[in-house]
């Protein structure tokens, strides 16, 4: 069957699998941590990059290579390369394409670690870095520099819920002799696709919406051109940044639910936001399906729906959003996001905790900010736990 034509629905379900020796309906666990040749000539040609063969998990897998492919396709790529977490995802692509005196430009508000292992660790290795506004792109046009290697933006970011145009990136990532690197997590590829907006690589923290059950941790990385393939796998192979088959399983079985999750979530998400900017303790809410949501046109521009994540802060700001977060009953208080389970956490204590106050700030991420990863629970028990939960402030 050529998936590549058929629907993104379909393809979440059928796109990548290969043809399963006993016919099972899955694709098995292959849990193993090498594979048995059936020569000595056999062997040496699975060491030959240019034909199949599986050698060792580390290196490749059936399992993995079916979530690979899936992914590949759902984001329409050259292929993918599944690693053990998003970060895993993220540090592979600094490892294997950044080096000695190259800069490295990203958005200000981009999730904490992503950041902080560029701040606190890449510049050990003689790389420097800037982290700027890059929903003006006129700043990104100024800051980029001719040693840049890598333009690195999320969109939205977390947890500022900011856009950033890709379109407008990639062209200036190429006219200056970058590439342009998408972490995708946010929307998922349900609602954005870079790698057809001019990315180059676009990655995922699986953790999130595409597994969707707060039940394994993992990550992909998709290139658009096997140049860029070649150059990252066999570093994220060295580095044992590897997922393992179990987590794989799990990963694929969440992938085919994804579209009706998404909408699920964004019809709940909408609800709630809607309430929220009306609820006269709610000092400011962001959240890209609201009219007053101020890049409503670069939303409609690349994405195809709003998501079902935002942000806001209560009037009485950290105070009284921890009297929020500590009186939900449905939601539940902890980090992590994209579940069919809804979240609430505060990024200044937790998730971006890691980065100094005043860049928290610059980057937007006040004190006060609560932030809210909508999922798939009936509509009237959330608007119900934050009626209840609003009225304890
Ligand atoms: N990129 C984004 C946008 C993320 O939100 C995360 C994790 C990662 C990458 C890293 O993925 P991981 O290694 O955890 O699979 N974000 C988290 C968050 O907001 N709360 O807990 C984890």
């Amino acid at each position: 069957m050529d998936t590549k034509k058929l629907n993104f629905d379909t393809k979440l379900i059928h796109a990548g699998h290969y043809d399963e020796p006993f016919g099972s309906a899955t694709v098995p666990i292959y849990q193993t941590s090498t594979f048995a040749f059936k020569s000595a000539e056999h062997g040496a040609q699975c060491f030959d990059n240019n034909k199949k063969g599986y050698i060792y998990t580390r290196i490749n897998n059936p399992t993995i290579e079916a979530l690979e492919n899936n992914l590949a396709e759902l984001e329409n790529g050259y292929a993918g390369i599944a690693t053990a977490s998003g970060m895993g995802a993220c540090t592979s692509i600094y490892m294997a394409l950044l080096g000695k005196d190259a800069h490295f430009l990203s958005t200000s508000s981009v999730y904490g670690p992503s950041r902080s292992v560029m701040e606190n660790h890449f510049n050990r290795f003689g790389v420097s870095s800037d982290f700027i506004d890059t929903s003006d792109i006129e700043l990104v046009k100024k800051s980029i520099r001719p040693d840049t290697h890598i333009l690195f933006i999320e969109t939205p970011s977390n947890p500022t819920i900011q856009l950033t145009d890709i379109e407008a990136c990639a062209q200036i990532a190429h006219d200056n002799g970058a590439i342009l690197v998408v972490d995708n997590t946010f929307s998922s590829p349900c609602l954005q696709n870079p790698l057809d907006m001019g990315a180059d690589v676009v990655f995922h923290s699986l953790t999130k919406f595409i597994n969707g059950h707060a039940d394994a941790v993992g990550g992909i990385i998709i290139t658009k051109t096997k140049e860029l393939y070649d150059k990252i796998r066999p570093l994220m192979i060295s580095m044992g940044c590897n997922m393992d088959p179990h987590q794989a399983y799990l990963i694929l079985r969440g992938v085919k639910t994804l579209g009706l999750r998404m909408e699920r979530s964004q019809q709940n998400a909408k609800r709630i936001a809607q309430w929220l900017e009306s609820h006269p303790k709610v000092e400011w809410i962001k959240y890209p399906g609201l009219g007053s949501y101020t890049q409503k046109d670069l939303m409609k521009k690349q994405m195809r729906g709003p998501g079902a994540m935002m942000s806001f802060e209560l009037k009485g700001g950290i105070e009284a959003g921890a009297k929020l977060m500590n009186n939900v009953k449905v939601a539940t208080l902890a980090v992590s996001l994209g579940g069919v389970e809804t979240l609430i956490q505060h990024p200044a204590s937790m998730t971006h905790s890691g980065l100094p106050k005043e860049i928290r700030e610059k980057a937007g991420i006040s004190d006060g900010l609560v932030r809210y990863s909508v999922g798939i629970e009936d509509i009237n028990d959330l608007l119900k736990d934050l009626e209840e939960a609003f009225d304890k402030i």
